[in-house]
């Protein structure tokens, strides 16, 4: 079956052209995909204008949309398993995390329906009692959906189901190197009887597809996850015609840790918060900030537990961590430990791909600690997005709350302390959009995802994340018109 969704129909690329895409865990060829041309993004982004316009589904009664997102939530768990594995050959991370990716994506369709159905109208109180005035959400109108490759499914998910309930019309366009889940969730959609039109799907590269889904006139939002670079030309590219824009473009996560903390837990989070998936998580917890008089014990003990960490196959139970996304990527992350060496940081542990010849073929790199590092440091400012954590000492609340803000990007951060009301200053000091304090990494549906500063704008999940997918009209019913007596003549 073709790989492309457009208005209502599985369609080959029109200039016929395919992706390989591969297998990070050894890089075979997991599936070959058609690769769609400009000219089926600019299909695709008119189908969805055409059912936004006279089509059935904005017009759908609210708790109808509602059940439908109900239902891909069920078809979701249906085909659990299915999806993992594919997520896990696409992305090389493991099936447990395939697994949670699965099971938070149904939960966030589940809550967008709903959370959906308890959205009221407002109504106004003008001072005149011949008006009736109240402001009602309706769909913003055709989205485009860009989503990235270290979580295709789930960011996908938090962009298309809001969409949907809302109303709204949509092209969704996953990462060109993780598209194969995607496809799964699309058919889900249409086996859940959506419309045709309302979910189109396009496959491609961004330098080929993605300017039509930037810039087309009949687009009206683009949501958009991914890196900065890309973040900004997509500003850039909407801009012209004034489009909805939420972007959410990764993090450099301050994990903040003072003495008084249970030792091991900390170990533990520190651990898990930088290399879960090889550290490609925006909001991994890249750079530990830890007072000075507990830094030397922490930063050994965790270099020790990163050094035990079992690599492997995601589909093979025993691997606690997969590899890099790509062969590319894997570049990218090697040169930041070349600059990070060059920079004078001292290098803990890793450093290097694993020697273990069963690894070879795959993307891998060893999880990797530099101490001694400063906030000028590159690798202490650059999102790496690899398994690299930086480590910096502080010695006052105060100098360990300006180290958590310094960085350009303001995702998410952490502060592990035994005092609450500290712990309560350090967050009120952070400029994160989501701030643990004495855990790690947690997110609902319920509660609102996204960034500060060059994190982005915009959010996901929770009230407001349905929000972005609503236009806010103002409706003024006068039961006594007359005349508006302004003007004499
Ligand atoms: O992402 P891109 P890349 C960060 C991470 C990573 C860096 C670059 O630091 O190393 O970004 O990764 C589509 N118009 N994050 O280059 O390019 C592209 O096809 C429209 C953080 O792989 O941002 C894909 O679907 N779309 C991040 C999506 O953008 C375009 C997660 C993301 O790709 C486009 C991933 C264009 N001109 C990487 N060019 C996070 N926030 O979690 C590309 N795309």
């Amino acid at each position: 079956m073709p790989d492309l969704y457009i208005d209502g129909m599985w369609v080959p690329a029109s200039g016929a052209g395919t992706r390989d895409t591969i297998n990070p865990f050894d890089g075979s060829v997991v599936q070959t995909v058609d690769e769609a041309s400009a000219a089926d993004a600019v299909a695709a982004v008119e189908a969805a204008r055409r059912a936004f316009d006279t089509g059935p589904w904005p017009r759908t009664p609210i708790a109808e949309r509602s059940a439908t997102l109900t239902r891909v939530a069920g078809l979701l768990q249906r085909d659990r398993e299915q999806i993992a594995r594919t997520e896990t050959l696409d992305t090389g991370k493991t099936l447990v995390e395939a697994r949670q990716d699965v099971d938070d994506v149904t939960a966030v369709f589940g809550w967008f329906a709903e959370h959906a159905l308890s959205q009221r109208d407002r109504v106004v109180e003008t001072g005149n009692p011949d008006v009736h005035s109240r402001v009602v959400r309706e769909p913003v109108g055709v989205c485009s959906l860009i989503g990235p490759w270290n979580y295709p499914l789930l960011q996908i998910s938090w962009k298309v189901a809001p969409a949907l309930v809302a109303g709204c019309t949509s092209v969704v366009k996953p990462s060109e190197v993780t598209p194969l889940s995607t496809i799964h969730l699309v058919r889900l959609i249409a086996e859940a009887g959506v419309p045709a039109g309302v979910v189109n799907l396009v496959l491609g590269a961004g330098a080929a597809v993605g300017p039509t889904l930037v810039e087309h006139d009949a687009v009206d939002l683009v949501s958009f996850t991914g890196g900065l670079m890309t973040g900004r030309a997509i500003l850039r590219g909407a801009a012209q015609t004034i489009k909805r824009t939420a972007v959410e473009l990764g993090g450099k996560n301050p994990h903040i840790v003072f003495a008084d903390v249970d030792f091991d837990t900390v170990v533990d989070q520190v651990l898990t918060g930088v290399f879960l998936h090889a550290g490609q998580v925006c909001s991994a917890g890249t750079r530990l900030i830890v007072e000075r008089s507990i830094a030397d014990d922490l930063v050994a003990a965790v270099a020790s537990r990163a050094e035990r960490i079992v690599l492997g196959n995601g589909l093979d139970e025993a691997s606690e961590s997969g590899p890099l996304v790509s062969a590319e990527h894997r570049a990218k992350v090697e040169e930041y430990v070349r600059v990070g060496t060059a920079e004078g940081a001292r290098l803990v542990t890793g450093g290097r791909r694993p020697e273990d010849p069963t690894l070879a073929r795959g993307y891998f790199y060893l999880p990797t600690i530099f101490d001694d590092c400063s906030r000028d440091m590159r690798i202490v400012q650059d999102e790496t997005f690899g398994p690299i954590l930086t480590v910096e000492r502080f010695d006052t609340e105060q100098e360990a709350i300006v180290l958590g803000n310094d960085t350009e990007y303001g995702l998410a951060g952490a502060v592990w302390t035994g005092d609450e009301e500290r712990g309560d200053r350090v967050a009120a000091g952070l400029r994160h959009g989501t701030v643990w304090i004495n855990d790690f990494g947690y997110y609902v549906p319920q509660a609102e995802w996204g960034g500060f500063k060059r994190s982005g704008n915009g959010r996901e999940l929770g009230v407001a994340g349905l929000e972005e997918y609503q236009e806010l009209k103002h409706v003024w019913r006068n039961t006594r018109p007359g005349p508006a007596g302004r003007f004499t003549s």
